[in-house]
């Protein structure tokens, strides 16, 4: 009997083994799903998929052979269309050059993003720290910056706490951050009287690049691969946590994976990774942090926890407070309003353990461009999103001339929410 069982078991590894072996060799899909509600898309969620566009009547997701197989059990799948290059396989087979493809140059590789984060730095150094909050898996720095009039008594102002970059796609979500700080330096110096006010009374951070390692990833080789995850090695063949899956808030209660191949898997437990470690050290270090926003794309949405439970806040005045700033900052940038559960379960993202520990008024941006941005099951060029005919492909890589006008709608809400972190209760007074 005991034969049985260690011959079973050995077996049981051997295959497993196999399995994940072979793991790292998945296609990748887009899905368009039929799902009515977000109780439909929470079950979608749950099988390791990301939804990426969410509309009425249905939503557009990516992920692999396996989640697809799992949604075809729960739901109508529409339409899959299958990305067939060799890029989407995800096996380490050497960086290239790590750069984007030429027609996107304007977005800051690695090296660009620290070169114009130690400019800044050097240029200003009254106004502007620069600090390392880790080093990543591959070796580098996660920067965050502190943009403040006087060092030494910046803990005993109101903070706030802007940060981009956790998924290595949403490379429009780290250069939001770094304009903003350049834009909060420029301002100052013209002698902009709002931007004077806010920098000299209050104390700012700004985190553009969360995950590094997996936004370099994304474009190594000049070639965009639709990366999500972290890069860390799970230690099976496959690589990379889901950053937004990982904090320890509710963590692993729905909308995340447990497999280590899926594009939301959780991670082994909560803050396993180097990035959302550092982002609690960083946190719990300033409690004078009152105010937290992420910067995500795509989608043009303003989101508020909870995202990992379908009740709202129970808090009356933390739930309207949300929601009223919510209201507020969208009149300004047209992004809609509403809370993250509203489009599917996930659990473990930044905003809820921010608010959901530390009471931190927290939102999640999800960027321009809107979710019509390849909407449709296109064609796809070669496999990669080059063409962008791919649902997503223009929604993640919806090319430089985004950039800019993505910032400019969203200054008068990233001035609102500085302008709140003395109190952000101010604004159910308004
Ligand atoms: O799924 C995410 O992590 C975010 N969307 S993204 O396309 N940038 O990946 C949204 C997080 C919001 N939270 C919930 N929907 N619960
Ligand atoms: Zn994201």
């Amino acid at each position: 009997m005991k034969k049985v069982l260690v011959s079973g078991m050995v077996f049981l590894f051997v295959f497993s083994a196999f399995q994940n072996a072979q793991s790292t060799n998945h296609k990748y899909y887009w899905m368009k799903i039929e799902a009515h509600d977000k109780f439909q898309r929470s079950v979608i969620a749950n099988t390791g998929a990301s939804i990426e566009i969410v509309k009425d009547d249905y939503v557009i997701a990516y992920g692999n052979e396996i989640n697809l197989a799992k949604i075809k059990s729960i739901a109508r799948v529409i339409a899959a269309s299958d990305m067939m290059a060799e890029q989407q396989f995800h096996i380490n087979t050497g960086f290239g050059t790590l750069d984007f493809p030429t027609a996107d140059s304007a977005f800051h590789n690695y090296s660009e993003l620290t070169t114009e984060l130690e400019k800044l730095a050097a240029a200003n150094p009254d106004l502007v720290h620069l600090t390392s909050i880790a080093k990543t898996n591959e070796n580098r720095d996660i920067w965050a910056l502190r943009i403040t009039q006087n060092l030494s008594d910046a803990n005993q102002k109101p903070a706030a706490i802007f940060m981009g970059g956790h998924h290595a796609r949403e490379h429009v979500s780290v250069e939001i951050p770094l304009l903003w700080a350049q834009y909060l330096v420029t301002e100052y110096r013209k002698g902009n009287t709002r931007v004077i006010n806010l920098v000299n009374s209050r104390d700012i951070h700004i985190i553009p690049a969360v995950n590094p390692d997996g936004l370099e990833y994304d474009v190594s080789g000049k070639k965009y691969k639709l990366w999500r995850k972290n890069r860390t090695q799970n230690g099976d063949g496959t690589y990379g946590v889901d950053l937004n899956r990982n904090y320890g808030f509710g963590w692993g209660t729905g909308g995340s994976s447990q497999n280590t191949s899926d594009d939301t898997y959780m991670g082994p437990k909560a803050f396993s990774e180097i990035e959302t470690q550092a982002i609690k050290n960083y946190v719990e270090a300033h409690s004078n942090i009152t105010i937290l926003l992420s910067t995500h794309t795509f989608s043009k949405l303003i989101l508020y926890p909870w995202g990992g439970q379908n009740n709202p806040i129970n808090v009356a005045n933390d739930r309207q407070v949300h929601e009223t700033m919510a209201k507020k900052m969208s009149v300004w940038n047209g992004y809609k309003p509403e809370q993250a559960s509203d489009l599917y379960i996930a659990s473990g993202d930044t905003t809820d353990w921010a608010y959901g520990v530390h009471k931190i008024i927290s939102f999640t941006f999800e960027l321009d461009p809107d979710s019509s941005a390849g909407s449709g099951i296109g064609g796809i060029i070669g496999g990669k999103c080059e063409g962008l005919i791919a649902p997503g492909c223009a929604g993640f890589y919806p090319g430089q001339a985004q950039i800019n006008p993505t910032f400019q709608k969203n200054i008068e809400p990233f001035m609102y929410l500085l302008d709140h972190a003395d109190n952000p209760y101010r604004a159910l007074a308004e």
